[in-house]
């Protein structure tokens, strides 16, 4: 056994599950690092899971219609899309013994907002403790503001611990948006990263 197992070893066991295109994003960069756990990825939008490498088991719920990716930003049809997968879900859930879930995603669209309370609750169904880190969008998106605030609560009411990213103040001046967004998502790994070595 290294070095890393031995001072790691008596951690709890943990699965991390990206949903919808920023979730996706922070399971993206967890990858490229060393992490012990599962890494799990689901979304609507099958561009977004193509770039994940082999250590990501992915999920794809719905299928790609024409030029049409993802759930458009509805919610409600997320949710009906995830359900049907919910069995793909139990599979890969089953394959692992965590006792708990690092579950990551924004509200403000459709998969991360409608989607995650679903799989937040299978996980506890499962027995495990539940920890979702949640990305609110930027002030300027006025349009998704009121279905992010819904969305936070009912991401809330399904989990046991919960953290809210505002991507506002993740900002940096003179920053081009991609950059911003490359620097939160690692900064979201970070904590989910560090959630469980205190935990
Ligand atoms: N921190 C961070 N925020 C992001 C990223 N991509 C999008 N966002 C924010 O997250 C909100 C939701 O976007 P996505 O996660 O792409 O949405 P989704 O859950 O995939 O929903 P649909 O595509 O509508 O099905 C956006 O309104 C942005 O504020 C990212 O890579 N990092
Ligand atoms: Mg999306």
């Amino acid at each position: 056994m290294g070095l890393i197992d031995r001072l790691l070893g008596s951690r709890e066991k943990v699965v991390y599950i990206g949903v919808g295109g920023a979730g996706v994003a922070a399971i993206n960069d967890l990858s490229k690092r060393r992490v012990r756990g599962q890494l799990i990825a689901i979304d609507t939008d099958e561009s977004i899971l193509e770039m994940l490498g082999e250590n990501v088991e992915v999920v794809l719920a719905g299928k790609r219609t024409g030029k049409d990716y993802g759930s458009n930003g509805d919610a409600a049809l997320a949710q009906s899309l995830i359900l049907d997968e919910g069995t793909k879900i139990t599979d890969l859930l089953l394959k692992n013994d965590a006792d708990t879930a690092v579950i990551i995603s924004a509200v403000g669209g459709g998969t991360g907002t409608g989607g995650t309370p679903i799989v937040a609750d299978l996980c506890r169904e499962f027995g495990k403790n539940v920890i979702t880190l949640i990305i609110a969008p930027f002030a300027i998106e006025k349009a998704r503001i009121k279905k992010a605030k819904e969305g936070i609560r009912e991401i809330q009411k399904a989990s046991d611990v919960s953290y809210i990213f505002e991507n506002d103040q993740m900002v940096s001046a003179n920053e081009a948006m991609s950059e911003t967004l490359v620097k939160a998502n690692r900064l979201i790994a970070d904590k989910a990263l560090k959630e469980m070595r205190i935990s």
